[in-house]
């Protein structure tokens, strides 16, 4: 049994079903005001099959032209993102310790076949804040490696209503999402999973 990384904390069923069905009110209020949208890969423009928006002062966003990057606003709509909601700030304040508020909130949505490729998250200019994520709706299978892409991997399940936290040298670890198992939650009506990962970009002056 292979240790994980350091600063990596896996709090499984961290929230109960009633906060859980709290949540996914407030992300369906958040994707009303900013819809999903199909990001696209830098330079060959291969949309991705993880469909995403934001919520908070910034917001991830990627396309063929431009990139990786974090903006205020939506790419489609060109409207500011809506805010963080409250139990997701929350939560933060709950497990992040960090000084800082999150500014960004990336909302990933997966329908049965969609995946997303090992990668490190290093857009943010604070690397010392952690990322905390969590996940509502169906299983997924979740691979965390070290810190070069071909360190070797573990793999285990995150379940709706599970939250990591990755900080310390977890922070830059790789990671991804090999698959879905599809209809092992009823918490959203139309199956899927979401994954909610708050992250704080700046630095603080
Ligand atoms: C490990 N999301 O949005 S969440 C992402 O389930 C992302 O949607 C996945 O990777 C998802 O960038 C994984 C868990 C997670 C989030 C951020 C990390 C693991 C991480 C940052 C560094 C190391
Ligand atoms: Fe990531």
């Amino acid at each position: 049994m292979k240790a994980f990384p350091d600063g990596f904390r896996h709090l499984p069923a961290y929230l109960d079903i009633e906060q859980q069905r709290a949540l996914v009110e407030d992300i369906r209020a958040v994707v009303l005001a900013a819809p999903l949208y199909i990001p696209e890969m830098p330079r060959t423009g291969k949309p991705m099959s993880v469909r995403m928006t934001n919520c908070g002062t910034l917001g991830w966003v990627t396309d063929r032209e431009r990139g990786y990057r974090y903006q205020t606003t939506h790419p489609v709509t060109g409207t500011p993102w809506p805010p963080i909601p409250q139990q997701l700030m929350t939560i933060w304040r709950e497990v992040a310790d960090a000084d800082v508020e999150p500014e960004a909130c990336l909302v990933n949505f997966y329908d049965d076949t969609a995946r997303m490729g090992l990668h490190q998250d290093k857009d943010e200019q604070d690397l010392s804040a952690p990322v905390v994520s969590v996940s509502l709706g169906d299983t997924c299978l979740f691979r965390i490696g070290g810190t070069a892409r071909n360190d070797p991997t573990q793999s285990f399940r995150l379940n709706s209503g599970d939250v990591v936290v990755l900080g310390g040298r977890s922070r830059l670890a790789f990671h991804g999402v090999d698959r879905i198992f599809p209809g092992t939650s009823p918490l959203l009506k139309n199956g899927g999973r979401i994954n909610l990962t708050m992250r704080r970009v700046n630095r603080t002056a």
